[in-house]
């Protein structure tokens, strides 16, 4: 029912009745049914060649279910291990609201099942139950015989060599502590260069297009991206992050694929970097400690660095980059769904397990105040945050890229915009 206003315009109106009505219904809808499933992985003939398993797929209800009684667990032997649900976003869509619910999980044989006798001898199967109904969904696995040899998100084989570039001592210190330091690699001038462009994009930001985007107030309640050609200038002299304008800056490519910096970091990561993002910092960041696989995760662990130059001298006050050598060992945190993402409502949980996991390996919190042109660069699974600036009319000018290794992607998710030099492409 449409009612008119003075002005002109039609608003819609539910009546109490209806309202009320549909509360009723909605707290009456009791699937009895299973109408759609789907497993995306595995699936029956599915082989397993990675001693990890991505359990995948969507359940589709003929009444919304009810969350509380609603459980997915996969079950081998006498192990039972239950799925976060989540919601499907892409499949939902084409069904009534709130019939569908997802699943999407990422399992590590050698650890979640452990307790299992021998996995290849086991029958394994997806179990759905709710208040009123169960469904059981078998799953035909087939198991390479050395998967538990195979390169894994959970252990990955990657072999650190010395090059002509990179030596032993900077292999081994890699190894050991998950970073590695590049005094004064870049000259003023190419530093400069990159100063430049910053101020150019802050000059002409019209011009740039929305691809090119900015955190501004970045740490509080305020925090919000915009486009830069949409940004209040002002927000430049609090700290704020620029995002991308490699897509724009020929200074920041030569520097963040420079060919030398390529040599050093190819062996660091496994393969060719090939660039996720950017982000140039004036201020501090003070970005609480991190893994930045919480935000990017790579699809090979270990297959991802970063790297941070230093736009200008670095003062202890200015919010210098803290870190903890060695924590690149500590085992990944995985979040209740299975994902490396952490989301907000994960925090605590991630708070305690790292506490503990610091203490227990001795690992102590280092700061770096850099000089100009210095590189630092990071392995994923460094911790690392940006500390508290104490003088806020300090700036701290620098710029972070984070890479994937390009041998990990499909040539149709990079794009090569230069022989050799190529960027994750956005969705
Ligand atoms: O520069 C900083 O303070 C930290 C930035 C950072 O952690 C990142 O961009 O991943
Ligand atoms: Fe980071």
């Amino acid at each position: 029912m449409r009612e008119s206003l003075g002005c002109g315009r039609a608003v819609p109106t539910v009546s109490m009745f209806d309202a009320l009505k549909n509360a009723v219904s909605r707290k009456l809808s009791q699937p009895t049914r299973l109408t759609a499933h789907h497993l995306d992985s595995p699936q029956a003939d599915f082989q397993v060649d990675r001693p990890e398993l991505l359990v995948r797929g969507w359940l589709v209800f003929n009444q919304e279910p009810p969350r509380q009684s609603l459980q997915v667990v996969l079950e081998a032997g006498g192990l039972r291990l239950p799925l976060s649900l989540q919601t499907r976003a892409d499949v939902q869509a084409t069904y009534p609201a709130g019939h569908c619910v997802g699943f999407n999980q990422l399992l590590d044989l050698a650890s979640d099942f452990s307790d299992a006798a021998d996995l290849q001898d086991e029958k394994m199967q997806i179990r759905v139950s709710w208040s009123g109904g169960e469904f059981v969904m078998p799953l035909a696995l087939e198991f390479d015989d050395d998967y538990q040899q195979s390169n894994s998100y959970f252990a990955s084989d990657l072999q650190y060599s010395a090059t002509d570039v990179v030596s032993h001592e900077q292999i081994d210190h890699w190894r050991e502590r998950g970073y590695l330091l590049l005094p004064k690699f870049f000259s003023e001038d190419e530093v400069d260069r990159i100063n430049a462009d910053i101020d150019h994009a802050w000059e002409r930001r019209d011009e740039y297009p929305a691809t090119v985007t900015v955190d501004q107030q970045i740490g509080t309640a305020r925090e919000q991206r915009l486009a830069l050609k949409d940004t209040d200038p002002a927000v430049r002299s609090s700290p704020y992050k620029l995002n991308d304008l490699y897509q724009e800056s020929g200074a920041i490519r030569d520097v963040v694929l420079n060919e030398r910096l390529m040599q050093v970091m190819t062996p660091l990561i496994g393969g060719t970097p090939m660039i996720c993002n950017s982000l140039s910092f004036e201020y501090g960041s003070q970005q609480p400690h991190h893994f930045d696989t919480f935000y990017m995760p790579p699809t090979i662990r270990n297959h991802m660095l970063a790297s941070w130059i230093a736009l200008e001298d670095v003062h202890p006050d200015a919010g210098p980059l803290e870190y903890f050598p060695g924590s690149h060992t500590i085992e990944p945190y995985r979040s209740r769904d299975g994902s490396y993402n952490l989301t907000a409502d994960q925090r605590p949980d991630f708070n305690t397990y790292i506490a503990r996991e610091l203490e227990n390996e001795n690992l102590q919190q280092e700061t770096f105040c850099a000089s100009k042109g210095d590189v630092f660069i990071w392995h994923a699974h460094l911790f690392h945050g940006g500390s508290r600036i104490v003088d806020e009319q300090r700036t701290r000018k620098s710029l972070v890229t984070h890479y994937f290794c390009r041998e990990d992607w499909s040539p149709d998710q990079y794009e090569e915009f230069a022989p050799g030099r190529c960027y994750l492409k956005r969705l």
